[in-house]
């Protein structure tokens, strides 16, 4: 694909300085940021590393202590995402380290799936299994029939074997569970995406809007940091979230909006900003497609009509449309990232990226920057078989501006229909617990139990590893090299992670893994070096630096190749579009046989008795991977269950009482949740973290603590556009006792 310099003209403004403000970001995210103390402790006792506590990857270093046992893990000061500090996550990514329910040794599954009978087997063993099952599908069915599922850094060397092995069904839950429709919606707006890390200029921002982005319990680093930066400096934060979140208590105004409506105001908004001439008028002319239509087809939607549908009153829409017109271009309405909510995300991505456009945020300081990573060469290899086929064939014409393979496509894939010819039957899953992290759980296992094989390659028995054939135990990353970090920033940078230590038990680091399953697939010269180190330092040294170097300073700056931050004066912008201006009618939707520009739908509304349930990140855990760390359980050790003080009055509920929670389709929560009344959740919703309720007995610190989310996600409402899973649209009632669940069948 062209890349964007070939359609852009270069001209610009230079880079500003690093600001960085401490005092506010300690508050925002209103704990213990905590920067271990270092001093005094020898540097020779240190080894460079990047973070796998969540995808932000912070570069840092691990410091072992006089025993040489690994000790403490701190930022790298030259690291543009974490500026040399990390969060409690990332601290307390020892524990993961030590966490003695650590997979030990290779497994093997005796008798029925599901059922934990494992035997404990040597590498070789396990992997001749592997290859075996591997080898069979691909003779009986076709090696696309293999699919691999993961979620970090191991996806380098199992997605370099499956593409090796002949399949294309590559998938990430972070697309389809997470920011797809945002980076469809930019790129059929923008011609771009946002990607990871947000190209968003929070430090110079005047104005920050937030809607269902909670920075500050989404703890992704830099951008809290730069979040606390801007409001230090005096930057406005407008919040819309129904919950009054971390976020919201720093904020100028806080909009409780009605779940699920969120798309009213945002075209109320642009009604605002267009009709009352608040607008970004020479940007609008100079570089967008389709204002015109935009003005007509927003004309009849005013604060007025999006007040009867969100809840929010018609003055307060007008003025934080006139606070986002005020800081003009230095204004970001987020775009959020885990957006898959109820259906309609692309859409409503849309209209953020309209009213960004509208406001001239994009390529503005304060607004959003043009990135630059450097690109890593891969290391030879003979070309990758042409697969005959894709996911995509299950699904003739839908989802066609899917712009990566869907998680949730490949699960449905797996269970064979007679409106489907491509069944999936193994399945690699590599850093991803599957049962937790696609919605609908039933349908998930329903696919499992369709297949010939299930490997699992994970560091604990996560509650996918219980289904699995083969349970794969990788060491942490704390105990291995891995790929070489890089990625968009104002600057392009890379980062090394070695081994702090070796590894402990009979794990292995995925790329070694991988590797050797090539060997016994005859895939051997596709991994033709002969250890990490060789294939990094070849790397580095294409790179201009060396291992050597990598390993004495984690992190290499370079120099950005194009001057251009920001768009520059004059500058005439070439967009990737059809019409190579910013698309605020898009031809690319119409095209697909979609809306140019968004409308707004209604969504289904909580039943009687019933209550949206609604989730989110907690500042010191990621998902479900965290819940079993011994340093993140002392911090929170079980989920709560907000409840509005009038809705607990209704059912009698106090702080602190025992529940369960039924959904709409009779699915009872496994295990009971401890009631927290808050004013700061609406009445119509209920809130909790994602990532608790873990039912594996062998996680002995997290079994049972509090309830999960998952659980209780049956109602799946699937974006035409690009198949992501709204996952927002299941409501649920109390339950004083335990109830017998009713699984139902997936209703989509
Ligand atoms: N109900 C619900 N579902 C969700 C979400 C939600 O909020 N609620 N959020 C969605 C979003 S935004 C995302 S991005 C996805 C996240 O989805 P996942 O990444 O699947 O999330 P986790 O539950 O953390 O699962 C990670 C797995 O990787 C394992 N692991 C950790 N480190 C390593 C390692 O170094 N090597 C290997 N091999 N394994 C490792 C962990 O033990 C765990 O089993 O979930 C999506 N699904
Ligand atoms: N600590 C921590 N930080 C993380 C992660 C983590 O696991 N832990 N995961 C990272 C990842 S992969 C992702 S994708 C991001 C996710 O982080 P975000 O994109 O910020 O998304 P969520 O955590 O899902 O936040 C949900 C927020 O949306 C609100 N909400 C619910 N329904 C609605 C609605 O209808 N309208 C509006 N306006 N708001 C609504 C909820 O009350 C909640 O505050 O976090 C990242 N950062
Ligand atoms: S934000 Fe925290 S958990 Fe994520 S990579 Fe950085 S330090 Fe690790
Ligand atoms: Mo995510």
């Amino acid at each position: 694909m062209a890349n964007r310099r070939d359609f852009i003209k270069i001209s610009g403004l230079g880079l500003a300085g690093m600001a960085m403000g401490g005092a506010a970001y300690k508050a925002l995210a209103n704990t213990f940021y905590n920067t271990p103390e270092t001093d005094g402790i020898s540097n020779l006792n240190r080894t460079p590393t990047y973070c796998e506590i969540c995808f932000w990857k912070c570069a840092g270093w691990v410091y072992k202590n006089d025993e040489k046992k690994i000790w403490k893990i701190v930022g790298n000061e030259e690291d543009l995402n974490s500026n040399g500090r990390f969060c409690p996550r990332g601290t307390g990514g020892v524990g993961m380290y030590y966490d003695e329910d650590r997979l030990k040794t290779p497994l093997i599954r005796k008798g029925e799936r599901g059922k934990q009978y494992f035997r404990e087997a040597t590498w070789d063993e396990a992997l001749d299994y592997v290859a075996k099952g591997m080898k069979k599908i691909a003779d009986e069915h076709g090696s696309e029939c293999v699919a691999l599922f993961n979620h970090g850094s191991g996806g380098d060397y199992f997605g370099n074997l499956i593409k090796a092995f002949g399949s294309p069904n590559i998938a990430a839950p972070s697309y389809a569970q997470c920011r797809g429709p945002r980076e469809v919606a930019f790129l059929s707006t923008f011609g771009e995406g946002v990607e990871s890390p947000e190209r968003t200029d929070i430090r110079d921002t005047k104005c920050l809007v937030l809607i269902g982005s909670h920075i500050g319990e989404n703890m992704h680093n830099g951008q809290v940091q730069e979040m606390s930066d801007a409001i230090d400096k005096g930057a406005s934060i407008i919040t819309v979230d129904p919950r009054f979140s971390t976020a919201a208590s720093k904020s100028k105004f806080w909009l409780p909006i009605k779940p699920s409506t969120d798309l009213a105001l945002l075209l109320a908004w642009i009604h605002v900003l267009i009709y009352e001439e608040w607008y970004d008028k020479d940007y609008v002319e100079k570089y967008t497609f389709g204002f015109d239509q935009l003005k007509e087809h927003v004309k009849n939607m005013t604060p007025e009509w999006a007040y009867g549908i969100t809840t929010i009153k018609p003055d307060v829409i007008r003025a934080t449309a006139k606070e986002m017109a005020n800081a003009s271009p230095a204004v970001i309405v987020h775009p959020g990232r885990h957006v898959t909510w109820y259906g309609d995300d692309t859409q409503r991505l849309r209209a953020v990226a309209i009213l960004n456009a509208i406001l001239g945020s994009w390529g503005r300081r304060g607004g959003f920057y043009r990135p630059e990573k450097v690109s890593v060469p891969s290391y030879p290899h003979p070309p990758y078989p042409e697969p005959k086929r894709t996911w995509r064939e299950a699904f003739p014409g839908q989802f066609p501006l899917a712009g990566l393979a869907l998680a949730s496509g490949i699960c449905d894939a797996t269970i064979p229909s007679l409106s489907r010819d491509c069944s999936i039957r193994g399945w690699i899953v590599d850093g991803t617990n599957l049962i937790e992290t696609l919605p609908n759980q039933q349908n998930t296992i329903n696919a499992i139990q369709n297949l010939d094989l299930l490997v699992v390659v994970d560091t604990m028995p996560m509650e996918i590893t219980g289904w699995a054939d083969v349970v794969l135990p990788e060491c942490t990353y704390l105990e291995r090299y891995d790929m070489i970090r890089t990625g968009p920033h104002r600057k392009p940078q890379i980062a090394l992670r070695m081994p702090a230590a070796k590894p402990e038990y009979n794990t292995k680091p995925a790329s070694w893994i991988a590797k050797e399953l090539s060997k016994k697939l005859g895939l051997e010269e596709y991994f033709a070096w002969n250890s990490m180190e060789e294939l990094l330092d070849w790397q580095f040294k294409k790179l201009g630096t060396s291992l050597e170097e990598m390993q004495r300073i984690g992190v290499k700056t370079f120099e950005r190749e194009y001057d251009d931050l920001y768009f520059g004066e004059d500058e005439e912008v070439e967009f990737v579009t059809n019409t190579g201006k910013i698309e605020l009618y898009s031809t690319e939707m119409e095209d697909a046989g979609f809306d140019p520009m968004p409308k707004y739908t209604p969504h289904e509304e909580p039943p009687e008795g019933f209550y949206r349930l609604i989730y989110g990140r907690g500042p010191a855990h990621t998902f479900s991977r965290t819940a079993n760390n011994p340093n993140l359980t002392d911090i929170m050790d079980e989920n709560k269950l907000w409840v509005n003080p009038k809705v607990a009055k209704e059912w009698g509920l106090q702080n602190g009482k025992e529940i369960w929670l039924k959904n709409q389709d009779g699915v009872v929560s496994q295990f009971p949740i401890k009631v927290r009344v808050t004013e700061r959740i609406r009445w119509d919703s209920v809130y909790m973290v994602h990532g608790f309720g873990h039912d594996d007995k062998r996680l002995k610190r997290c079994y049972g603590k509090g309830a999960s989310d998952a659980n209780l996600i049956t109602r799946v409402h699937i974006d035409p556009i690009m198949g992501g899973t709204g996952m927002r649209g299941n409501f649920v009632t109390f339950l004083y006792e335990p109830e017998p669940s009713i699984i139902k069948e997936k209703s989509i």
